[in-house]
């Protein structure tokens, strides 16, 4: 069982793509862990991006993600952190599969839509960055059965 931090960044949420790509993932049949609206402190995007830091664009992604609201979900399931970053494609949107978020609403790598952890063990990481131990429901889902062997 994994976890992964799903973000809807600012381009996302003003662009009125959350409930798009909020949906694509429940319908995948994973168990949203967790869920909220928030303006990230700069604290915040510091610690989420600090392997970037010193690379050209590292100034520019926290400017963008501190810049307005973001929705941030944990989700829940097998293979969560793969299933996540299938729905999302490839960083670079242009280089993303066909069908795939990025691919079908964005453009630019600075405007990508989303975050999904790479790796189980950042997902774990990412999701106790992100949330505090209370604010994830740790809930049943009915259909799980029906999604998992
Ligand atoms: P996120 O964190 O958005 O899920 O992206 P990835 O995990 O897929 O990709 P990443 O860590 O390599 O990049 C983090 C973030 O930086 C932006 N970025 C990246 C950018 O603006 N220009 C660039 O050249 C690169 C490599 C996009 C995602």
């Amino acid at each position: 069982m994994e976890t992964t931090l799903l973000l809807v960044k600012p381009d996302g949420v003003q662009r009125g793509l959350v409930g798009e790509i909020l949906g694509r993932v429940e319908r995948r049949g994973l168990r949203l862990a967790a869920l909220k609206l928030m303006h990230v402190p700069r604290t915040l995007a510091e610690q989420h991006y600090a392997i970037h830091k010193g690379k050209p664009f590292y100034n520019g992604l926290i400017d963008y993600i501190v810049s307005a609201p973001v929705v941030a979900m944990a989700w829940s399931g097998n293979k969560a952190v793969e299933a996540v970053r299938q729905v999302l494609g490839a960083t670079n949107p242009t280089q993303a599969a066909p069908g795939t978020v990025r691919a079908d609403f964005a453009i630019d790598i600075g405007r990508n839509l989303t975050h999904g952890s790479d790796s189980a063990e950042n997902g774990a990481a990412e999701v106790a960055l992100w949330f505090a131990k209370s604010e994830l429901q740790d809930w049943k889902s009915a259909s799980a059965a029906w999604v998992f062997e």
